[in-house]
């Protein structure tokens, strides 16, 4: 086959709208819903995510941060039901499982033993268990790995730890109360999840009976007022438009600049959007979103999360290939090691899902990067073999 001329090859897409949106990003200024649901619907991809690059390398370089860590999945037990979620169980079902205070010792063990930096702890709603399992699993950690970080619990989980600890009378009170309490037993910060779709047609059809949107915002609120930093999760490709995926990136932005301009202590740290993995859930029957639809989705939330220093894209429900063109679509971290994880599974993956940090480092000098490990607020660190600390 021979080649005749450039003229004969199908020209690239390209969109003369993007014009206005690139003049705004380049010069700094702020998006608005409109265009970011405009994104959503140009052809050129290319423009969107090297507009998107151009911003990630001016705020990161070409730095992309990993961190060696551990996920504890401390139950799968829930008294709630999502149609979208494949994790949870009901006590009696097969598979049904709650960590003992000797499997969480176990755990923590095996991360200090890896040098892990972090430990993130999610779980189900468990009817059951009492508040103080929760502070004593935290006090465990932190006293066998006092310099080990807790990213714990999930909004919803902290509304549940409300209600439990009897806390909960007043809404607002009861959260922080139970928040305050948390980080004197060792929390150190909250992961994003939960998030979903915060619009409440989305949620009432999808997350029935979780929290909405507005409750997810002030518990985050209120981890911010006590001094913890936090992540925000957006759960997209299943029943939700564009336009509610826009929104909830909106929504997470005033909230950011609340907290900027309040100054409050604890601030959002890093934005992930999550794609949907069908799995077993009762929304199986939907494919999920596809590949371009990941690069597309993580380049809109760098350029609309203008105040958001960080976003990730989570390699575990992304797989290690995609997040590698993601980081040339404005992810600048690729969250670390995990090594068990049971809330989702790609394709053939099971509970043990971990990379190397070999592997890790290779997957993000390959997509053209520098790899840096950091602690989970995004200080440097050096180590030596399984010792480590920030630089
Ligand atoms: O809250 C549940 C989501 C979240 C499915 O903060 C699903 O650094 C896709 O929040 N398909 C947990 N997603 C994961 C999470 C997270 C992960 C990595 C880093 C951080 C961080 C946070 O996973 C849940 C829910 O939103 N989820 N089911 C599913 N079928």
């Amino acid at each position: 086959m021979q080649l005749k001329s450039a003229q004969n090859a199908i020209p690239l897409v390209q969109d003369d709208k993007l014009d206005v949106i690139a003049q705004k990003v380049r010069s700094g200024e702020r998006l608005s819903a409109e265009e970011g649901e405009y994104l959503y619907e140009t052809p050129d991809l290319w423009t969107l995510c090297g507009l998107a690059q151009e911003v990630r390398t001016i705020l990161h370089g070409n730095k992309t941060y990993y961190n060696i860590n551990r996920h504890i999945n401390y139950t799968n037990i829930c008294a709630l039901s999502c149609q979208f979620c494949d994790f949870h169980r009901k006590k009696e079902q097969e598979g049904a499982y709650e960590h003992s205070l000797d499997d969480i010792r176990r755990e923590t063990e095996v991360a200090i033993n890896a040098g892990a930096t972090e430990l993130h702890i999610v779980g189900g709603l468990h009817p059951w268990l009492p508040f103080s399992y929760y502070t004593e699993m935290l006090q465990t950690i932190r006293e066998m790995a006092p310099i080990i970080h807790i990213k714990a619990f999930t909004a919803v989980e902290v509304v549940h730890l409300a209600r439990i600890s009897k806390r909960g009378r007043d809404g607002r009170d009861g959260i922080t109360e139970v928040l305050k309490e948390l980080k004197a037993h060792g929390l150190g910060s909250l992961p994003g999840g939960g998030a979903e779709v915060f619009d409440d047609r989305v949620h009432d059809d999808a997350f029935k009976g979780k929290i909405r949107g507005e409750q997810w915002l002030d518990v985050h609120r209120c981890a911010h007022e006590v001094g913890l930093n936090s992540n925000a999760t957006m759960l997209y490709g299943h029943i939700e438009t564009n336009a509610e995926r826009i929104d909830h990136m909106m929504q997470i932005r005033e909230e950011q600049d609340r907290v900027l301009q309040d100054q409050t202590k604890g601030t959002f740290q890093t934005f992930i959007p999550l794609p949907f993995i069908p799995g077993k859930s009762e929304l199986a029957h939907l494919p999920g979103p596809g590949g371009v639809e990941n690069l597309r989705t993580i380049a809109i939330a760098r350029l609309m999360l203008d105040n958001i220093p960080h976003i990730k894209a989570f390699w575990i429900m992304q797989t290690l290939h995609m997040a590698q063109h993601m980081l040339e679509c404005g992810a600048n971290d690729i969250d670390g090691t995990v090594v068990w994880y049971d809330i989702t599974k790609v394709d053939t993956a099971d509970t043990h899902q971990e990379c190397t940090v070999h592997d890790l480092c290779r997957a993000i000098r390959d997509a053209g990067f520098e790899p840096v490990e950091r602690d989970t607020i995004y200080r440097e660190v050096e180590r030596d073999g399984h010792a480590w600390r920030v630089k």
